[in-house]
């Protein structure tokens, strides 16, 4: 186990969320000091900018690594340190189901900030309708895909993990719902939200934009 390792973490980030749920599933989460800093691409934070040019949060700083991001780069990282592949399985199918349902989920994430971007971040007179509705689209296939083409339960790997925390801050952040149609993905995420992993990481604060509001 290295001596010391620094999560700079985000309350409100459903990346740096997914990061330490992961850290709780695998059992590190005593293990690692926990830094909440606000990030924006509009409202610069230096001390993220120092660990992570892209001045984003997560960033895990190891003392053999050196500072590492992005949250599927720290979820490797914490997965390889607890030594045995049970979050990314390190072989076969399983593999692939696990890395592509992290991305889609990861892609979830994506589409809510930039729909968020474009409903509420963005000065009104910026805003571009078509680019909200489409990001709103890709919500909406995705929830229909997860619905219909993916099993989930079997077992909690990164994908899982990805794809709970990514839903909670959907929801968290009143985007889209999955909740009135994906009735089978809701049971599941329902049953995944009490784990004592996403219980410890609760949701909180708001995201601090600089410039005119
Ligand atoms: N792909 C990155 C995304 C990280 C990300 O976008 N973090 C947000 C917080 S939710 C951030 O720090 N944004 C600041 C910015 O875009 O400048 C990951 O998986 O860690």
């Amino acid at each position: 186990m290295p001596d010391s390792l620094t999560l700079l973490y985000q309350s409100h980030s459903p990346y740096a969320r997914k990061v330490l749920v992961s850290a709780h599933e695998l059992g590190l989460a005593d293990s690692i000091a926990v830094v909440h800093h606000e990030t924006s691409p509009t409202n610069r934070n230096n001390a993220v900018f120092a660990a992570n040019p892209l001045g984003k949060v997560p960033v895990l700083l190891t003392p053999d690594a050196g500072a590492l991001f992005d949250s599927v780069v720290i979820c490797d990282y914490l997965d390889r340190l607890a030594g045995t592949g049970r979050l990314i399985p390190r072989e076969g199918p399983a593999r692939y189901e696990a890395l592509r349902l992290q991305a889609l989920a990861q892609g979830l994430c994506d589409a809510g900030i930039a729909l968020r971007w474009e409903t509420l971040r963005r000065p009104e007179a910026l805003r571009y309708p078509p680019l909200a509705q489409g990001q709103a689209m890709k919500l909406l296939e995705a929830y229909e895909h997860l619905e219909t083409q993916v099993e989930l339960g079997a077992r909690i790997t990164i994908g899982e993990i990805a794809l709970a925390t990514a839903l909670a801050w959907l929801e968290f952040r009143d985007l889209p719902g999955f909740r009135t149609r994906a009735p089978r993905l809701t049971a599941w995420h329902d049953d995944f939200c009490r784990r004592p992993s996403m219980r410890a990481t609760p949701y909180d604060g708001e995201t601090q934009d600089g410039g005119p509001q």
